[in-house]
């Protein structure tokens, strides 16, 4: 060993013994003043003759634009054949504007501003003639401005943000308008960066097509879901991303989710982020103005803009606005298996048995559909394929495994009446989305069969036809209905149920699937009424299908929009996630006694209070890893830090060095399960022989030893809303390189992890930020010369490289096959020294169960200072959580000279209780 800055010394010392300093430390932090100050700032005035960049659609999602068409909505079209098919044909004339200001009054918390439309050609018509914009200096760092129509009741989003309050004196933004025709700028005050300008596009608010765009500081865009996006930073060049929540696997159309917010970088590396709040079906487009343009077709424009000024502040400030992520339960950080189709009972036990086999991490089990009679939601199959079942999950829990079952909404409705209470109680109660006409529950298809199931399959054979799943949906599916979960009614049904079933089987955690709502009907089994404007709106946005209805239910069927009001899923749609969210949880938290977790398919801005997310039905294939990546980066921006896609692909058969990759990365997902499609060949870590068991046991037990610092994490994203997986450019921001960076991530400030990605990769080029780092396999620092650069680092195929930042302390606890017993073991802690010699890090715990611990005080907190005199912890808080346990092993990377003594607060150590690695003489004073 020739690198002589490397030392590690074990020590045995008691967690709680150790001295709390009254003397307070500085923390350095460390910053980098050479930083590249980035791009050129982009003008945000229209040069006088509209170049390609500074044109805005005027007939989006038209395939066949036509001269005629164009004029007649006064727009401008352009007879020279475009050489970028992807620039408009038609375009809004510059300084369009539709509409002027007649009024602007002063209130507590800032303007109320009257739009009068001016004459224009009515595009989609129903246009609002006068439009209210209200523009509140909610914070210093919050600015909400919303378009609406005063005095009516058009729809918005029964999501609770903050309304009105104090007009910020001390805002880091100042907005001003343009009267006539009327237009916006936010601007940043201390950079004066345009953040927005909406005089360009044309700003329309129809009745069912509101449109506004705005030129953005920069090209650095983030964020806008649910999608599978190529890259993290988006690509500007003329690119259209529809939202609409929809059962769809991992593409580029819209996906389960809606997440109508981004963050921006300005060229200064200042970072500002943007939530639309609303849930109507909508589209935006990025083009190389660089601009944005929102379309959606209903609601109203409410926007929020955060003004950071650091990325990661941006998270905060979004995460205070919508709610703070959900604390999980430390066991559900766990290693986690899951598969579509086990089939019964046995199957399971044979895979658990192999994970047992080669003592492979196992905290969570899983039961999807297949575990149910008949796809019945809150029954199981309990003659014959999972006879058995609730004793065997006892028995799990016994072994330190726990068990999440999966629900999904739909309640069939074609069980004999008095056999099924789900639906028979429902039905009394009117829980149910309803048609239009508010009275009829509206039936459609998902999972639950008839149940005469048996006998259809003899007589029909599906798999016998040309499109077996047109015919299974025929005839194999029994008709079901959606419940409306936000009639107070449907709620407490849903939660009784929920609850209830615990009792007949002892679940931990609940998985919600199919609730975008997923159909495999369009609409219902009577189809839609398409003359209905809801079902065939005038603009339809990029969204899949060819009607909204597509793959769900029915635009005007009828939703509840709170316990009095009622609307349709024209407007509630994306939202029907979401409102599943709260009263699953509340249920199995209330069944439990526990804190428990809920990992939901849909979410909508603020599921992250209640639910975590995967990324849904990807695929065994190369690129969804890399992919998932930028999935994991996207949701911690939305809030919903727990997060992970299937370890090893769901659709199609894995391959086993894609399985070994995919694990690799996967152990360092924050929702960390290999999930596995229907009648695929087994990628569970014990599927693949034992040298590949070994190898997915090691670097689990990575992630089991870091579980304390990831726990600590997710305790911060509770509490101060900060991000668990990282970005690196929200650690770097100063660092443009940063920028662009989505094939390594970090964990919270300091763990960098660089996968492979790639088949029949051995070695990856890495990008290390300038700063200290450690190779986190070895201890052994990173070459000085090799800081701000790309290093080409070796990653057999057995390895995934990872790295410790120096400046940090990173809590540890040594690794079992369960957090049930890892929790149990000693802790540890890995002092990564900065080159000052400084560094921090903390520990947050607690029972790792108990709901609220951190709102109720039953926790312990630490901080941990490192400097050159020594290593400190300030016990922030003790309820006596740590008690009983031990810390033995502390191990110091990068010390500058040899150590001579090691003391314990004023007691010196035997030396026979540490060492240096590279076994250098150690001095006795
Ligand atoms: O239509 O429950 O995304 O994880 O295994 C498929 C069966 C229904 C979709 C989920 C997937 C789950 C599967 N479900």
């Amino acid at each position: 060993m020739t690198d002589t800055n490397k030392r590690k010394i074990y020590l045995a010392v008691g967690i709680t013994a150790i001295v709390v300093l009254v003397i307070a430390v500085p923390i350095t932090y460390f910053a980098h003043p050479d930083y590249n100050a980035g791009p050129d700032p982009v003008s945000t005035l229209p040069p006088d003759n509209t170049a390609d960049n500074f044109k805005f659609n005027c007939l989006p999602g038209d395939q066949n634009p036509t001269v005629s068409k164009c004029k007649k909505n006064g727009c401008v079209w352009n007879n020279i054949t475009v050489v970028n098919p992807s620039v408009p044909r038609c375009y809004f004339p510059q300084g369009y504007g539709a509409y002027r200001m007649v009024g602007e009054k002063p209130f507590t918390w800032g303007y109320r501003i009257t739009l009068d439309r001016l004459d224009r050609p009515s595009i989609y018509g129903n246009d609002v003639t006068r439009v209210t914009l209200d523009v509140q200096y909610q914070t210093q760092h919050r600015l909400r401005f919303k378009f609406y129509e005063l005095g009516s009741d058009r729809f918005e989003v029964p999501v609770e943000l903050p309304d009105g309050g104090e007009m910020a004196t001390d805002a880091l933004y100042d907005v001003s308008f343009v009267s006539d025709p009327f237009s916006m700028k936010i601007t940043r005050k201390d950079t004066s960066t345009v953040l927005w300008d909406t005089s360009v596009g044309g700003f329309i608010f129809a009745d069912q097509f509101l449109q506004i765009s705005t030129t953005l500081p920069s090209d650095y865009v983030y964020g806008l879901g649910e999608h599978e996006h190529a890259s993290f930073r988006h690509d500007m060049a003329w690119q259209t991303w529809g939202s609409f929540s929809r059962d769809q696997g991992p593409a580029v159309t819209n996906l389960y989710g809606v997440h109508p917010f981004y963050t921006c970088l300005e060229s200064d590396a200042n970072s500002h982020g943007v939530l639309l709040l609303n849930s109507n079906a909508m589209d935006f487009t990025l083009q190389p103005t660089p601009a944005l343009t929102y379309r959606t077709i209903g609601g109203v424009l409410d926007f929020y803009m955060f003004l950071g000024p650091t990325p990661e502040m941006v998270v905060q400030q979004y995460t205070e606005a919508i709610g703070r992520p959900y604390m999980p339960p430390y066991w559900s950080l766990g290693f986690q298996l899951c598969r579509y189709g086990y089939g019964n009972l046995t199957n399971v036990q044979e895979v658990v048995a192999g994970i047992r086999e080669y003592d492979i991490p196992h905290d969570v089990q899983y039961g999807d559909i297949d575990y149910m009679t008949r796809q019945l939601d809150f029954t199981y199959e309990h003659v014959t394929r999972y006879k058995g079942l609730p004793e065997w999950v006892d028995q799990l829990k016994e072994e330190g495994t726990r068990y999440i079952i999966i629900l999904d909404p739909a309640i069939s409705a074609e069980e004999v009446s008095g056999t099924y209470p789900p639906y028979d109680i429902g039905t009394n109660l009117g829980v149910f989305i309803t048609e239009e006409d508010g009275k009829t529950e509206l039936k459609g298809k998902v999972w639950p069969d008839p149940p005469n199931i048996e006998n259809i399959m003899k007589e029909i054979d599906c798999s016998k036809t040309g499109d077996s799943w047109g015919c299974s949906v025929e005839n194999y599916r029994a008709e079901a209905v959606f419940p409306d979960f936000l009639n107070p009614d449907a709620r407490n049904w849903w939660y009784n149920l929920t609850k209830d079933f615990h009792d007949v089987i002892a679940y931990d955690g609940i998985w919600i699937d199919m609730n975008e709502p997923a159909n495999f009907v369009e609409g219902s089994v009577k189809g839609c009424d398409y003359n209905n404007p809801l079902e065939s709106p005038p603009y339809k946005p990029a969204i899949w299908g060819a009607t909204l209805a597509d793959k769900t239910v029915c635009m005007a069927a009828k939703t509840h929009k709170s316990s009095t009001e009622i609307s349709n899923q024209y407007n509630m749609h994306s939202l029907f996630g979401w409102s599943q969210n709260e009263p699953t949880l509340s249920a199995t938290r209330d069944a439990t006694g526990k804190r428990s977790i809920v990992v939901t398919r849909s979410t909508f801005p603020s599921s992250g209070k209640y639910s975590g997310h995967w990324l849904g039905d990807n695929a065994s294939v190369w690129p969804h890893v890399h992919k998932s990546i930028i999935g994991m980066l996207e949701f911690g921006l939305f809030g919903i830090p727990y997060i992970g896609a299937d370890i090893c692909g769901f659709f199609e058969d894995t391959t086993e060095s894609l399985c070994r990759r995919w694990s690799q990365l996967g152990a360092f997902y924050p929702y960390c399960r290999n999930h596995n499609g229907l009648n695929y060949r087994r990628q569970d870590p014990a599927g693949f022989g034992e040298e590949f068991a070994k190898e997915v046991r090691d670097v689990l037990h990575i992630r089991y030893k870091l579980l304390p610092y990831l726990y600590t994490l997710f305790h911060y994203a509770h509490t101060e809303g900060t991000t668990v997986v990282r970005p690196l450019m929200h650690e770097f921001v100063s660092d443009t390189e940063t920028w662009t960076i989505d094939r390594q991530m970090l964990w919270g400030p300091a763990f960098l992890i660089s996968p492979v990605l790639d088949e029949h990769v051995e070695e990856i080029d890495a990008y290390f930020p300038d700063t200290r780092w450690y190779d986190y396999h070895t201890g052994v620092e990173m070459s000085k010369g090799d800081r701000g650069k790309y290093v080409t680092l070796a990653a057999p195929y057995h390895y995934i490289p990872l790295h410790v930042r120096g400046g940090y302390i990173l809590p540890t606890q040594e690794a079992a096959n369960s957090t049930v017993f890892s929790r149990l073991k000693p802790f540890g802690l890995i002092v990564a020294l900065y080159d000052d010699l400084n560094a921090k890090g903390s520990l947050f715990w607690d029972d790792g169960d108990t709901v609220d611990t951190f709102e109720n005080g039953e926790y312990y907190l630490a901080e941990f200072h490192a400097t050159k005199d020594g290593l400190n912890s300030y016990i922030r808080h003790d309820n006596g959580q740590v008690n009983g346990q031990t810390m033995n092993e502390i191990l110091v990377y990068g010390l500058t000279s040899d150590v001579n003594n090691v003391y314990h607060n004023t007691v010196k150590l035997n030396v026979n209780n540490w060492e240096y690695d590279n076994q250098k003489e150690i001095t006795h004073n």
